[in-house]
């Protein structure tokens, strides 16, 4: 199975700033976790990150046929963008939506995702390890859809 994690804006400064909020790992550092879940269970990973909204958009809707599931931490943008919903619901790839922070026990503009409507699930508040949770999602995700 193949996996698609996608990072949205500033989240290639983690281990630069706010080490407070977000910690001290870099998202090289997770990424390298996350490929190592990925490989004991067997599974591939592409690993993106841009700030653009647009990109991650064109990404999500490339992702068709392509991969088996979309792991998605949209920064920002979970709190602002129709068009990130609308491409999750267009494309119909299971999509898992993800954060680093609790974002429920953050500031009350932070408590509304506009994504999570059409996604399967969220995982947040355990730093890092919301990615490799984000991985053994993905396989249940993904052995849920094939039994139908
Ligand atoms: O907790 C998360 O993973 C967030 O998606 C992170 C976003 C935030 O807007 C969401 O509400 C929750 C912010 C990512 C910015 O990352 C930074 C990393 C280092 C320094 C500054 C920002």
């Amino acid at each position: 199975m193949k996996i698609l994690f996608l990072n949205g804006p500033n989240l290639n400064l983690l281990g630069q700033r706010e080490p407070g909020v977000y910690g001290t790992a870099t998202l090289a550092d997770i990424e390298k976790n996350v490929r190592e879940r990925a490989r004991e269970l067997k599974a591939e990973v592409a690993f993106r990150q841009s700030n653009l909204e647009g990109e991650l958009v064109g990404w999500i809707q490339e992702a068709k046929g392509k991969f088996d599931v979309i792991v998605l931490n949209a920064a920002a943008y979970t709190h602002t963008s129709i068009a990130l919903r609308d491409a999750i619901a267009a494309v119909g790839v299971p999509t898992i939506e993800i954060h680093l922070s609790n974002v429920h026990a953050r500031e009350e503009f932070r408590h509304k995702s506009l994504i999570a409507p059409v996604c399967c699930g969220q995982i947040a508040g355990f730093g890092p390890k919301s990615y490799v949770l984000a991985v053994e999602a993905s396989v249940y995700v993904n052995g849920r859809k094939k039994q139908g």
